[in-house]
This record gives structure tokens, C-alpha cells and sequence, in this order.
């Protein structure tokens, strides 16, 4: 039992990244992920919107790339989850939402966290098929009415997912460190299927 306790305090923290194309729910269960494992939920599309709104320089430039549905240059989303980290002690895990959308990120992101001596735990992909991916972000354009949830930018979204993104999961792949998960269902039901995985993962 004793050894058990000091096994668990000595773990390393839990660093998990979210992966899927737009719309499989990535921001909508890291949340969940974030409160049930006490984890820093590091999105960089709510960084990115957050310097839009505040019309800073770096805001300025990924407004007109995020309404293309391109994503923003890797070395400022890379900077920008850099000063992230940089901010919390080497106890604190996250759960990375949205990074990395490029291999790039990717391998800059295991360059961040081995300086903070962290490493990624497991990467989870969400699959989901494309009509409802396209069917939630335009529900979201009415409700929430994000710029770049339009038909058109939504097809750029994927687009890009196809050519930049999904090269990444690769790039886990043959780390070890993938696992998928099926996205389609309610929010609830794809929460328990995450954290039963998370939980079957770091008990190992
Ligand atoms: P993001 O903010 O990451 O946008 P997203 O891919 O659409 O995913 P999001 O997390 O918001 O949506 P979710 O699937 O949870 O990026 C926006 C833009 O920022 C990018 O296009 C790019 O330009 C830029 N950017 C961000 N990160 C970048 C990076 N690393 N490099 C370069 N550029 C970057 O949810 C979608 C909707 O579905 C929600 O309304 C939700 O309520 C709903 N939903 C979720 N799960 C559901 C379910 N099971 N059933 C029904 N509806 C569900």
C-alpha cells in the first residue's frame, strides 16, 4: 500500500493531447479532461481568439488566417504554448487542445516538455465522420457564431486537416502513443470512453 502512495507521488504528471479533425469535440471533452484529472487545458485556438479579440499584432495576423480556415504559422503557435508552459512547475500536467496541428508542433511540443522534464503521455484521437463534423460546426455558427464556422471555411478547415494535420498522428503512431476513440455519440458517452482509457493507461 505504502509503496503503492510514493509510486503515484513520484509519477510523472499526465500530459495528454487531444487529436481529431475540427468539430470532433476536442475543446468540448479537453474541458472535461482538464477538471477530472486536474490538468491545465492549453488551447491554442482560444489563445489564438483571445489575441484576436484584444487586436494585438499577433491577433491581427492570425484573424485573417483563421478566417481563410489556414492554420496560424508554426513558430508563433509554437512561442505562444512555449510562454504556456513556461508558467507552471514541472508537477503540472496538461491536456493540449488543438496542438499539435503539424508535425513541426509536434516535435517542437516533445522539445518544450522534455526542457520542463515532462514528456506526452498518450495522444487520443477522436473519429468522427466528415457530415458530422460539418453538422456541429455549422449548429455552432448559429449558436455561438464563430467566424470561421461557415460552409466554406469549414471545407478550407478540413482541408488543411487533411494535408498538415493528419500526418501527425503518424508521428505518435510510431511513438507508441496513439489511441483512438469513436467520436460519434453523446458528449457523455465519449467522456467515459476517454477517461476509461486515461485511467487504463496510467494505471500501467
Ligand atoms: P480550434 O479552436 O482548435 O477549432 P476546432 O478545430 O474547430 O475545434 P474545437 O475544439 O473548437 O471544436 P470541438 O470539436 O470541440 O481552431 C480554430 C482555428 O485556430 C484553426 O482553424 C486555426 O486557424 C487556428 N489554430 C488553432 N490551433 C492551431 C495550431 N496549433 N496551429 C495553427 N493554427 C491553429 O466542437 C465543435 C462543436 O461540436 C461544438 O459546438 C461542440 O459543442 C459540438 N460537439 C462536441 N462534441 C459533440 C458531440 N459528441 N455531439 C454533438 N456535438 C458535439
Amino acid at each position: 500500500m505504502c509503496s503503492k502512495i510514493l509510486l503515484y507521488i513520484i509519477k510523472m504528471p499526465q500530459n495528454i493531447v487531444l487529436f481529431g479533425p475540427p468539430g470532433s469535440g476536442k475543446g468540448t471533452q479537453a474541458t472535461r479532461i482538464a477538471q477530472r484529472y486536474s490538468l491545465v487545458h492549453l488551447s491554442t485556438g482560444d489563445i489564438l481568439r483571445k489575441e484576436v479579440a484584444n487586436q494585438t499584432e499577433l491577433g491581427k495576423v492570425a484573424f485573417a488566417l483563421m478566417q481563410e480556415g489556414k492554420l496560424v504559422p508554426d513558430e508563433i503557435v509554437i512561442g505562444m504554448v512555449g510562454n504556456k508552459i513556461a508558467e507552471y512547475d514541472a508537477r503540472q500536467g496538461f491536456v493540449f487542445d488543438g496542438f499539435p496541428r503539424t508535425v513541426l508542433q509536434a516535435k517542437a511540443l516533445d522539445e518544450l516538455l522534455s526542457q520542463a522534464g515532462k514528456s506526452i503521455t498518450c495522444v487520443i484521437s477522436l473519429e468522427v465522420a466528415k457530415e458530422e463534423l460539418i453538422h456541429r460546426l455549422l449548429l455552432r455558427k448559429g449558436i455561438e457564431g464563430r467566424e470561421d464556422d461557415n460552409q466554406q471555411t469549414i471545407e478550407n478547415r478540413l482541408e488543411e486537416y487533411h494535408q498538415k494535420t493528419l500526418p501527425v498522428s503518424e508521428y505518435y503512431k510510431s511513438q507508441n502513443k496513439l489511441y483512438t476513440i469513436d467520436g460519434n455519440g453523446e458528449i457523455e458517452t465519449i467522456s467515459e470512453r476517454i477517461s476509461n482509457l486515461i485511467d487504463k493507461i496510467i494505471s500501467n
